[in-house]
């Protein structure tokens, strides 16, 4: 059966953070302060780090009951059995990866705007992730799509999204009211002193926003 996913904090690694092993003390502080979902994300390893760090991932996110997904590799999503893949849109196509990893698997897509959106909801896409939605040194090679990109996409798919880039505790709740389920965050939870205490403030924030739905 598909995993029923919880968007609102959904964790995305960065290679910068695999310089060490000090990365998975910081996932396990996540995870146990109530990350919701987890990408394991890292651009840059070979392979076979990729599959040995993937693991050890999955390890703590089973630990965890949280669901992982794998950025870019469908292959090493089948390989230490993940709930799935984030595709970008130079990546595989979507119907690829679920002929690869079969209907239950969870498949994310990149969206920068409506268009992008429709074509994943048409490919049998679960969730898009939507940005880059505030500037970032994460991630450089990407357009600023603000909130008012976020909205567009809204009204036009049906998808539960998330919003992606540059996404703080200050923003968080504006990502929210532009319609998104979640956050996609980096560096404000992998980069902050005290990451337990950051993901627990998330964690308030979405409450209150979900309240306030209600
Ligand atoms: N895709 C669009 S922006 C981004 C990715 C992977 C990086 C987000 O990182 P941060 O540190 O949360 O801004
Ligand atoms: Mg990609």
């Amino acid at each position: 059966m598909k995993p029923v996913i919880d968007y609102s904090i959904y964790l995305v690694t960065d290679t910068v953070y695999f310089k060490d092993d000090s990365i998975y003390n910081k996932l396990e502080a996540a995870l146990s302060a109530g990350v919701t979902l987890l990408q394991y994300r890292d651009k840059s390893a070979e392979t076979r780090i990729l599959y040995e760090r993937a693991l050890k991932v999955k390890a703590l996110c089973d630990k965890y009951r949280v669901p992982l997904i794998i950025n870019d590799r469908a292959d090493i999503a089948f390989a230490v059995k993940a709930a799935g893949v984030h595709l970008g849109q130079d990546d595989l196509p979507p119907l690829i990866a679920r002929r690869m990893l079969g209907c239950d698997a969870v498949i994310g897509v990149s969206a920068h705007n409506a268009d992008e959106a429709l074509k994943a909801e048409a490919d049998t896409a679960d969730y898009l992730g939507c940005g880059a939605v505030y500037a970032t040194a994460t991630k450089k090679d990407t357009s600023v799509i603000g909130t008012e990109g976020l909205t567009k996409i809204s009204a036009a798919t049906k998808l539960p999204f998330v919003g992606i880039g540059g996404i703080t505790l200050e923003n968080y709740k504006a990502v929210l009211q532009a319609g998104a389920d979640g956050a996609a965050i980096v560096s404000a939870i992998l980069g902050a002193d005290d990451i337990c205490q950051t993901v627990r403030h998330f964690k308030n924030l979405a409450l209150e926003a979900k309240s306030v739905k209600i």
